[in-house]
């Protein structure tokens, strides 16, 4: 982007707005994927506020990703634990895969990034299902240690997939705000 500083500041407010309503749209596609552990379900949402992250940082990534995670609580979910799960997975996912990627811009960092993104996301979010589902379910710690796998299967499907989407699609988007 060489335009003016107004124009830059600008459009970046707009593509803010836009990128966290389409990733709000997006997350009405969610669904489960395994029966066992129906209350986690797939969308693909997390791809916008990452390719908001590589376009402008990583400050305006967690903001699209928090503007979006509001929109879906009062449009559709009013789920608030759901709803702060989602984002802490969010969060996990999004935020190493920018650092690593901002201390190299390449797509070698890029890659690293998607996979460290991946562990650190299962890894954060097998210990946070560990505390919240006794909760939430009423069931004992226990129970919910039998269903790890499938929560860990679950966040390396769902985080897997947006890596290979965002990966296959980001040049081409950040070729828009060239
Ligand atoms: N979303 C994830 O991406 N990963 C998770 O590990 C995860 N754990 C959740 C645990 C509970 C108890 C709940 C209620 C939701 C969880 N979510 C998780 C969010 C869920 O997949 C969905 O996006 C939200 O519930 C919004 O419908």
């Amino acid at each position: 982007m060489d335009k003016s500083p107004a124009l830059n500041a600008t459009i970046k407010i707009a593509s803010i707005g836009i990128m966290s309503a389409l990733a709000a749209g997006l997350m009405f596609l969610e669904f489960p994927i395994f029966p066992a552990v129906n209350f986690l379900k797939y969308d693909p949402s997390e791809i916008l506020p990452l390719l908001g992250g590589f376009i402008f940082g990583l400050k305006e990534a967690i903001l699209i990703l928090a503007i979006k995670d509001i929109l879906f609580y009062f449009l559709k979910s009013g789920d608030i634990v759901g709803i702060l799960m989602n984002f802490a997975a969010g969060f996990a996912y999004i935020v190493p895969i920018l650092l690593i990627y901002n201390f190299r811009k390449n797509r070698v960092f890029e890659i690293i990034g998607y996979i460290v993104g991946v562990i650190v996301t299962v890894g954060v979010m097998a210990v946070l299902n560990l505390l919240v589902v006794p909760f939430y379910w009423k069931v004992e710690m226990n129970a919910v240690v039998g269903l790890l796998p499938w929560i860990m299967g679950f966040n390396a499907i769902k985080f897997g997939v947006s890596s290979v989407i965002t990966g296959l699609i980001r040049k081409r988007i950040e070729k828009i705000f060239e």
